[in-house]
C-alpha cells in the first residue's frame, strides 16, 4: 500500500468543519426540503399508454424518447395552479429550514430564464421564472434556498460522458464554459442563494476535468462568500471524487448519502459535514403518476430517518415531486402535514442538534444533543413492553432528571440500577408517535 502522500492541485482546499457563520447556519438547520421538478413531471413516468417504472425524471432515458420529442415538451410547461407561497407554507409547516430546488436536471431544461440556452422557462406557455419565485417564496418564510444543478445535460449537443477525441475535448470545454457561465448567472441573479448542490458529475468527461470542478467552486464563492457546495462536484487531478487521492473530503459536506443513510453506530460521519437526500417511494425524484409503484415510506418511518441523521450530526433532505399543473399531490401534502406536527412539538432535539458526543446506541431510540448548550435529548422509537427505559451512561455521568419536552409535568421517575444503568420509568399511557425526554446530567469527571 501506497501511504505517500499526493501532490494534488485540485484536492481538498481545507481540513475539517467550516465554522464560519453561513457554514453553522447551513448545519444548524438539519431539514431541507428537495424539490425536483422539470418537463419530466409532464408524463409523469408514462409515455404512449405504457408506465415506466424507473425513476419519472429519467422516462426520456428509459422510454428512448428522442430529444426533439422531449425537448418539445417545453411548449406544454404550463403549471397554471403553481402557487409558490402555498409550497412555502407546507414546507414551513413541515418544519424545514431550508429548500434545494432542481434548477436544471439532467434534461437539461432550466427553472430559470438563463441566457445561455433557450431551454428555458421564459420559453414555455407559463413563461414566469419559477426560480426566483420559489426563492422569494421561500425566503418570505425564513426558509433557506439552494440550487441543484446537474453538470450532465442530455439536451445541450456539446455534452461528453468522454473525452476520446481532440472533438470532444472541443466540445466538452465549450460545455464547461457554458455550465460556468450558468452558474455564474445563478450566483448573481438569486443573490440569497445559500448553497449549490451538484450532480450528474460522475462520468468520465468530468472527472477528467477536476480542474473545473475547483474552478467553479471557487468562482461561487467569489461571487457569494458564504455559498455552501456540496462534495458531489469535485474530482480531483486523478478524477477521485468526493474525497481526493489523499482521502480528504472536498466541497463543504459529504453529499453522498442518496436514498440510504448511515448506519446508527457509524460514528466516522460525525466527523465532517454531511447530507442525505432522501425519496419517499423507493426510487421515484420526479412526479410520477403512480404513486403506489414502488414502496412509499411512512411518516414515522421518515421521522425515524431525520432522527437518525441528526444523532449522526448530519442533515436530511426529503424529496418532494411536485406535479405538472403546479400542486403537490396530496400524499405528499400529507406525509409533509404529519412530518410538521411532529415537529412542532419535537424540533428542539433536530434544529441546532447533533451527534450526542459519547453516548452509545441505545436500543430504544436515539441521543440528539444541542451544538450549542449541550443540552441532551432522548428521542424514544421503541418502548419496551415494562415500560422502563433503559439508559446506557458514561462514565462520571449521572443523569438528575427527565422530563418530556412535550409534556414537562408528567413525572418520570429516574433510577441508577447499576453503574452507568439508569431505569426511566415511563408513565402508564401508550404513545403512537415518537417522542422526545430532556435528560438533565452532572458530569462528576
Ligand atoms: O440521477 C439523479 C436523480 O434523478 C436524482 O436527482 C438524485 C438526487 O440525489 N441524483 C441522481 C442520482 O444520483
Amino acid at each position: 500500500q501506497n501511504h505517500e502522500k499526493k501532490l494534488l492541485k485540485y484536492g481538498a482546499q481545507y481540513e475539517g468543519k467550516r465554522t464560519d457563520a453561513a457554514m453553522q447556519k447551513w448545519r444548524s438547520n438539519r431539514f431541507g426540503q428537495f424539490i425536483h421538478w422539470g418537463l419530466y413531471a409532464i408524463p409523469g413516468g408514462e409515455w404512449k399508454g405504457k408506465t415506466y417504472t424507473y425513476a419519472a425524471e429519467f422516462l426520456k432515458s428509459s422510454a428512448h424518447i428522442p430529444n426533439s420529442t422531449w425537448d418539445s415538451l417545453q411548449y406544454q410547461f404550463n403549471p397554471v395552479k403553481f402557487d409558490p407561497k402555498t409550497w412555502a407554507k407546507m414546507a414551513k409547516k413541515m418544519g424545514v429550514k431550508y429548500m434545494t430546488i432542481t434548477t436544471k436536471h439532467h434534461e437539461g431544461f432550466c427553472l430559470w430564464p438563463t441566457q445561455y440556452t433557450k431551454f428555458n422557462i421564459g420559453n414555455t406557455p407559463y413563461k414566469k421564472d419559477i426560480i426566483k419565485a420559489l426563492v422569494d417564496a421561500y425566503n418570505s418564510e425564513g426558509i433557506d434556498v439552494n440550487f441543484y444543478y446537474s453538470v450532465l445535460d442530455w439536451h445541450h449537443p456539446d455534452w461528453r460522458y468522454d473525452i476520446k477525441t481532440k472533438e470532444d475535448s472541443i466540445a466538452f470545454s465549450r460545455y464547461l464554459t457554458f455550465a460556468q457561465n450558468q452558474l455564474k448567472e445563478l450566483a448573481e441573479n438569486y443573490p440569497s442563494v445559500k448553497g449549490f448542490w451538484f450532480d450528474g458529475t460522475w462520468d468520465q468527461s468530468i472527472k477528467k476535468n477536476g480542474w473545473w470542478t475547483l474552478q467553479v467552486e471557487q468562482m461561487l464563492k467569489s461571487i457569494r462568500p458564504g455559498v455552501v457546495v456540496n462534495s458531489r462536484l469535485r474530482a480531483d487531478d486523478y478524477g477521485a471524487r468526493h474525497f481526493d487521492s489523499n482521502g480528504k473530503m472536498m466541497g463543504d459536506y459529504e453529499s453522498g448519502y442518496e436514498r440510504r443513510l448511515p448506519s446508527p453506530t457509524d460514528t466516522q460521519v460525525i466527523h465532517r459535514d454531511w447530507e442525505a437526500c432522501m425519496t419517499i417511494p423507493e426510487n421515484q425524484w420526479g412526479y410520477h403518476k403512480k404513486w403506489d409503484i414502488s414502496y412509499t415510506k411512512t411518516p414515522l418511518e421518515l421521522i425515524e430517518m431525520l432522527v437518525q441523521t441528526t444523532s449522526l450530526g448530519g442533515n436530511f433532505l426529503l424529496n418532494f415531486g411536485p406535479k405538472p399543473d403546479g400542486t403537490i399531490r396530496i400524499e405528499e401534502q400529507q406525509i409533509a402535514e404529519h412530518i410538521g406536527n411532529w415537529m412542532k412539538i419535537n424540533s428542539a432535539a433536530i434544529y441546532n442538534a447533533g451527534h450526542a458526543k459519547g453516548w452509545p446506541r441505545q436500543d430504544w431510540g436515539y441521543f440528539t444533543q444541542n451544538e450549542t448548550t449541550g443540552k441532551l435529548y432522548a428521542v424514544v422509537f421503541n418502548i419496551p413492553i415494562s415500560g422502563i427505559l433503559k439508559i446506557q451512561t458514561l462514565e462520571g455521568i449521572t443523569i438528575s432528571k427527565a422530563s418530556f419536552l412535550e409534556k414537562p409535568d408528567v413525572p418520570i421517575t429516574v433510577k441508577e440500577i447499576a453503574k452507568k444503568q439508569v431505569n426511566l420509568y415511563l408513565p402508564q399511557q401508550s404513545f403512537s408517535e415518537p417522542f422526545v425526554i430532556i435528560l438533565d446530567t452532572i458530569n462528576e469527571n
